[in-house]
């Protein structure tokens, strides 16, 4: 492994949030599995004790894993990323969820916290260990044939409000292709077009108000035409949908993306303008590759049922065609490898193969593309906010303290 420069390390601070039994827990315990190979000796670091070895069960309460990882990013040197991944209990229905959400917010809070109370101090660490989290990975309930019920709704709205919510649907290798494909469908309808939820890299959607005087009066003629407001402002700013949103695009060969939402395709148009008209225009180019894709689909390994650890799975390819990584036995023409997978009657299925699901591609655009919109996202939409809120509620508590301190003094001289 090439050379990489320690003291540049990126922070990643990812929590996993969705409702029971979606598959959160394996999908963590397969992120850690995928990038074993690309961790540096001695970095793991659990919450508590062993959290990865026992079987699978319903996760109690909250924990974290971290590791500092060594990668490639695409055409640039190495990199270091200090990854934290936080696992969470199960969102329930019922009373319960109102106390569960209440927790998830005030512990995301609590980390944007954590990293202002160390900016703040007065002897200050000039690179404080990034504790924000900057990355929701929500997984969707696949039994909610429309994309989103009440629970993922109220849940995901609460969750954009205070971090990058990146939706996924998990246990994908339960679904049919075309299940899946309605699925992300009616999902991104139901987001976007119904709801309009500010995920990572989504838009909000203003009405133009007729009633609205601000400088943007031109738009008396475009009455009624919504105005996209990219929350990405890598790809940036506002721009005016010149006709209502429609689905006779030219690119549009395939009938079944009728149903697909329209905000979403008008996005993806811009987008691919902004790249039409600067080639070199990498942030909104990586953009189209999320949007194309999201939700992920991804599925979990196959774990062994007494240990929790992944089964293994030999498979034997021809060597020129062969592009798994651990490679145990080699002759002449073939090689055998163990995959992440799981193994039914008809087929063996790959966690990490792309053509199955979309686990690889999420895990690329975690650590590499991504990585720096999500911190950035983090700053600009959550953290700035957070900060202004924080010291100028900082500021009202000394006030009303001085302000009562010398009451008291006035009484005690009356
Ligand atoms: N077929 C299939 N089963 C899965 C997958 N992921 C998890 N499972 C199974 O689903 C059950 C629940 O998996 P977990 O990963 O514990 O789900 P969870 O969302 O963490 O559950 P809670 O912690 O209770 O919220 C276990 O029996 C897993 O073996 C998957 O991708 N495919
Ligand atoms: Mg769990």
């Amino acid at each position: 492994m090439s050379k990489c420069r320690k003291d540049t390390i990126s922070f990643l601070n990812i929590i996993v949030i969705g409702k029971e039994n979606t598959g959160k827990t394996a999908f963590v315990r397969t992120l850690c599995e995928r990038t074993k190979e690309l961790m540096v000796p001695d970095t793991f670091k659990e919450s508590s004790p062993n959290v990865l070895q026992a079987p699978l069960k319903p996760t109690e309460e909250l924990y974290s894993v971290s590791m500092q990882l060594e990668h490639e990013r695409r055409g640039q040197q190495q990199q270091r990323t200090a990854l934290t991944v936080v696992d969470t209990q199960g969102l329930a229905r019922g009373f319960v969820l109102g106390h569960q959400l209440r927790y998830l917010a005030k512990y995301i809070d609590h980390q944007l916290e954590r990293f202002l109370v160390e900016e703040t101090k007065v002897k200050r660490n000039l690179n404080p260990p990034d504790t924000r989290i900057h990355a929701c990975i929500y997984f969707i309930d696949t039994h909610t044939w429309d994309g989103l019920d009440d629970v993922d709704q109220l849940a995901i709205e609460l969750l954009s409000s205070r971090v990058n919510v990146i939706p996924v649907i998990g246990k994908t290798d339960t679904l049919s292709t075309r299940q899946q494909d309605q699925l992300k469908k009616n999902f991104r309808k139901q987001v976007f077009d119904v709801h309009k939820i500010p995920l990572y890299g989504l838009v909000s959607l203003d009405e133009v108000d007729d009633d609205d005087d601000d400088e943007d009066d031109s738009a008396d003629s475009n009455e009624g035409t919504p105005t996209l407001t990219l929350m990405n402002h890598h790809v940036g700013g506002r721009f005016r949908l010149d006709s209502p949103p429609s689905y006779n695009n030219n690119n549009n060969n395939n009938e079944n993306d009728n149903d697909d939402s329209i905000i979403l395709r008008n996005l993806m148009e811009i987008l691919q303008e902004v790249v039409n008209n600067n080639t070199h225009d990498h942030d909104a180019r990586v953009m189209i590759d999320y949007l194309k894709y999201m939700p992920f689909s991804v599925f979990g390994y196959e774990e062994d049922r007494f240990t929790g650890r992944p089964i293994t799975i030999a498979t034997t390819a021809t060597k020129d065609t062969q592009q798994q990584q651990h490679q145990h036995y080699d002759d002449a023409t073939r090689t055998t490898t163990t995959i992440l997978g799981r193994v039914y009657p008809w087929a063996v299925v790959d966690c990490c193969d792309p053509a199955y699901c979309d686990f690889e591609r999420l895990v690329d655009l975690l650590l590499s593309d991504h990585g720096d919109m999500l911190r950035l996202d983090t700053v600009e939409r959550f953290y700035e906010q957070f900060r202004i809120d924080q010291l100028l509620s900082r500021r009202v508590d000394e006030m009303v303290q001085i302000k009562s301190k010398s009451n008291q003094r006035q009484g005690v001289e009356d």
